[in-house]
């Protein structure tokens, strides 16, 4: 029996029982875990327990889900400082699994997981995946990268728990994955977005066409991209394009996923607890305003993690989802707090820029943001790459889009920088999450 598009996006996993839980069942559920997981933090990890200490609170002063806002915030340096293993609240004997995100700057952050915390995470991922549309019988391509980054395992064990068969190809060597997306029959592939935007491109050279593979679907995530890159992919394949959201910290990818609606992330609050909050005041925000995503994981054992501070900036969004989840929906993380940089006193991120750049017919989602200061003065030249067909065409054509693209520009970001026009593969591909600013004005 054949089964159609719409009838897999559709099709029900038992995993995903609770994205459909009635409000005040959810809410229910949360206020037990938060309970028990403050209870718990604050007995074994010291570091929370001084933190609470110092904001005159004990684990009994949370009665409703309203007190969380009360609870202290945990950042970034917080896991730096408390490096490797200050964090844990389980002994060793019972952490099954260590992860570590590699910061910019000095030591990784490490991350630990019980066994009970590896299953709470795979079903996590398992969910995602059923809202992705995945299910028994997909051939998923794992190109994430397998290692100390929880893209590799986390899809890994969520694609094998939804039944279906994995291929660990992990990141890189791309024409072999190209080899065996043909020869395997894959159906999904799973990477990040801009590293699939190579693989595309790969494709094409190589001779083969996406649009006659079985590929159907990607589950796409790691960095930021934005909507112009999912029209850039699902119009070169067949593939529905899917977002999914998640961070070492709090568990790995499986902390929020896109459904067929493909408008915003549902995030699996049952296990990760989300507040929008004012990045200067900490302040929540309500519904539809724009802030920094605070996340305090609701069942984890191993380092259980209070209101931690993402940098991610998103919005909740309104009503219901047509899809039947009743979970909180964010908008889709195209920026980050600290990815900001300014010029000549105007605030940039890079989304801006790869939004107007992809809007402008002839480019490829191929750009690198290189900053320099020259005389004091700080400057911005942002490099892309052109189609083949321009580049090949007439300077005149060169020039006229080279205009467009400075004029663009200027709308969105209110400044004229430069725009040096590329050859194809001229910038640098990246196998993982890609780079896109080369901030040169401290050297
Ligand atoms: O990137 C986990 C992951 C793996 C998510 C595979 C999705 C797929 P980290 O390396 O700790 O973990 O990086 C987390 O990456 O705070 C965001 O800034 C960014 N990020 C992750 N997913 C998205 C997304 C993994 N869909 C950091 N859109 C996060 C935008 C994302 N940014």
């Amino acid at each position: 029996m054949s089964v159609t598009r719409e009838a897999i996006e559709t099709r029900f996993h038992p995993a995903s029982a609770p994205d459909y839980l009635p409000i005040p069942l959810l809410q229910h559920l949360q206020l037990e875990r938060l309970r028990a997981m403050v209870q718990r933090a604050y007995e074994k990890v010291e570091f929370t327990r001084k933190q609470m200490q110092a904001g005159g609170m004990t684990p009994e002063d949370v009665r409703g889900l309203d007190d969380i806002a009360r609870l202290p915030f945990t950042i970034k340096t917080d896991l730096r400082d408390n490096y490797p293993f200050g964090l844990f609240a389980s002994p060793m004997q019972e952490v099954v699994r260590l992860h570590a995100s590699s910061g910019t700057t000095g030591k990784p952050i490490v991350v630990a997981y019980t066994q009970g915390d590896v299953d709470v995470w795979t079903n996590s991922m398992v969910r995602t995946l059923a809202a992705c549309g995945l299910s028994k019988g997909d051939i998923v391509q794992n190109a994430y990268g397998y290692g100390l980054f929880t893209g590799g395992l986390g899809l890994h064990y969520g694609a094998e728990g939804i039944g279906a068969t994995v291929i660990p190809i992990s990141g890189g060597n791309t024409d072999r994955q190209i080899m065996v997306m043909k020869d395997f029959g894959t159906t999904a592939i799973v990477c990040t977005p801009s590293y699939f935007v190579h693989l595309i491109e790969r494709a094409g050279e190589m001779g083969v066409d996406m649009c006659e593979l079985p590929l159907r679907v990607g589950v796409f995530g790691a960095e930021p991209w934005s909507e112009s890159m999912r029209q850039h992919i699902e119009s070169r394949t067949l593939l529905k394009a899917y977002d999914i959201y998640g961070l070492s910290e709090i568990t790995g990818p499986g902390v929020a996923s896109e459904c067929a609606c493909q408008h915003g992330l549902h995030i699996f609050e049952d296990h990760f607890y989300p507040e929008i909050v004012n990045p200067q005041t900490g302040e929540s925000l309500p519904e539809g305003e724009e802030g920094e995503l605070v996340l305090t994981t609701l069942s984890k054992r191993a380092m259980p993690i209070l209101r931690y501070r993402t940098r991610d900036i998103t919005a909740f969004l309104p009503g219901a989802c047509p899809c039947g989840r009743t979970l909180r929906r964010m908008r889709r993380i195209t920026r980050r707090s600290d990815d900001m940089f300014i010029i000549r006193g105007i605030n940039v991120f890079p989304s801006q820029v790869e939004t107007a750049l992809l809007a402008v017919e002839g480019t490829l989602p191929h750009y690198l943001i290189i900053l320099t200061r020259d005389k004091g003065l700080d400057q911005m030249e942002v490099q892309v790459e052109v189609t083949p067909e321009v580049f090949s065409d007439k300077i005149g054509a060169l020039e006229g889009l080279q205009a467009r693209l400075v004029h663009a520009l200027d709308q969105v970001l209110g400044i004229r920088v430069e725009v040096r026009l590329v050859e194809p593969h001229s910038i640098a591909r990246s196998e993982g999450k890609a780079k896109r600013v080369l901030d040169r004005r401290q050297a």
